[in-house]
């Protein structure tokens, strides 16, 4: 069986991007690969974090992949944190990448744009994700497509390990959704739809309560034309709306198009605001029940324990390779 590895910031409320882009896909694999989802807690600390929140955050996620599907009977579930080896091994990978391609990475850009104090570690975020990946000998990287340069930094990465000190490193593949790879703000379309982005009228999070979801769906920016189209380039709006429809329905775009010719927006978006609760309800009700349960803590227990000795064999391999400490097995 071949192997997955995929992480997910406790950084806010998953939202429907996160969801699309991230986690459907996850669940879609699990049948078919041994796969490792994180809970990338160290990540989430590159941007200051309240500390109660992000212990609230971490513990929510974990309840959140189970609650869209993931089985933790198949999948190993884990916070990176509990496992030592992700910050060594990304300390190592710091070490054989080059500030200039580190400064190249959009999300650092973005992130970075107009602020006064950036953490150091924004920037070394990169070596570590690359860390993550390549400790467990992954060969393919389910994510949105914001992330694809960070999977092609991965691979660079472990080529350059694999020629300069042992060839120790599978190289890792990425995989994007065909359709929702990139879900758009409601309210900024041509944004990216993101967990910490302050409005909160941009984004729909799988906790938000069902009234809610109607009401930020209605109030979604789309244009004054009143024709429902796919039009990415000149209907951004729509476009996020209709690609939405498509993956909770299973309809296919052009199908939704034909069902609204001659209505208008307020008809669309109210049968979209019902696909989306439809959608979101039972795992709202599974999360529910998750986080009243002392299931949780035993899955994570698991779940680390068994990186754990995924990740220490992998790091032994490095620190050999690299000459660090002394030569153990
Ligand atoms: P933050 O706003 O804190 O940077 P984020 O919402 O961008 O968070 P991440 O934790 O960085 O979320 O990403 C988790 C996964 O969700 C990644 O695989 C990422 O590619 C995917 N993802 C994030 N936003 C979207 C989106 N709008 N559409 C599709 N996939 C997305
Ligand atoms: N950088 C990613 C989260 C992340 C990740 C990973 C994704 C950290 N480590 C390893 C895939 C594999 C993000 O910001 N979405």
């Amino acid at each position: 069986m071949k192997t997955i590895f995929s992480g997910i910031q406790p950084s806010g409320t998953i939202t429907l991007g996160n969801y699309i882009g991230a986690l459907k896909q996850f669940v879609e694999l699990q049948n078919e690969y041994n796969c490792y989802f994180c809970i990338v807690d160290q990540h989430a600390i590159t941007v200051p974090q309240d500390k109660l929140e992000l212990r609230k955050n971490i513990r929510s996620l974990a309840a959140l992949y189970i609650a869209v599907g993931i089985d933790p009977e198949k999948a190993t579930l884990f916070i990176q944190s509990e496992v030592p080896a992700h910050a060594q091994a990304g300390w190592m990978m710091q070490c054989i990448s080059y500030i200039g391609e580190l400064e190249r990475m959009t999300q650092f850009k973005d992130k970075s744009a107009g602020k006064d104090a950036v953490s150091a570690a924004l920037l070394t975020y990169p070596p570590l994700m690359v860390a993550d990946i390549l400790l467990y000998n992954t060969d393919l990287v389910p994510v949105g497509e914001d992330q694809k340069q960070h999977i092609e930094l991965t691979r660079d990465l472990a080529e350059r390990f694999n020629k300069k000190y042992n060839d120790i490193f599978t190289i890792p593949d990425v995989r994007i959704p065909k359709v929702g790879a990139r879900i758009m703000s409601l309210q900024e379309p041509t944004k990216k739809m993101s967990k910490s982005d302050p409005n909160t009228k941009a984004s729909i999070r799988l906790l938000d309560d069902l009234k809610q979801i109607e009401k930020k769906i209605k109030s979604a920016v789309t244009d004054s034309e009143g024709i429902v189209k796919y039009d990415k380039e000149n209907k951004p709006g729509v476009s996020n709306l209709l690609s939405i429809y498509s993956i909770f329905s299973g309809k296919e775009i052009r199908e939704i198009e034909k069902m609204y010719e001659g209505k208008g927006y307020g008809d669309f978006k109210a049968d979209l605001a019902q696909v989306v609760i439809n959608e979101i309800q039972p795992i709202q009700e599974k999360y529910t029940e998750l986080m009243q349960s002392s299931e949780l803590d035993e899955i994570l227990d698991r779940g680390a324990e068994k990186a754990q000795a995924v990740a220490n064999k992998m790091l032994k391999k490095m620190e050999n390779a690299m000459g660090l400490g002394r030569k153990r097995r």
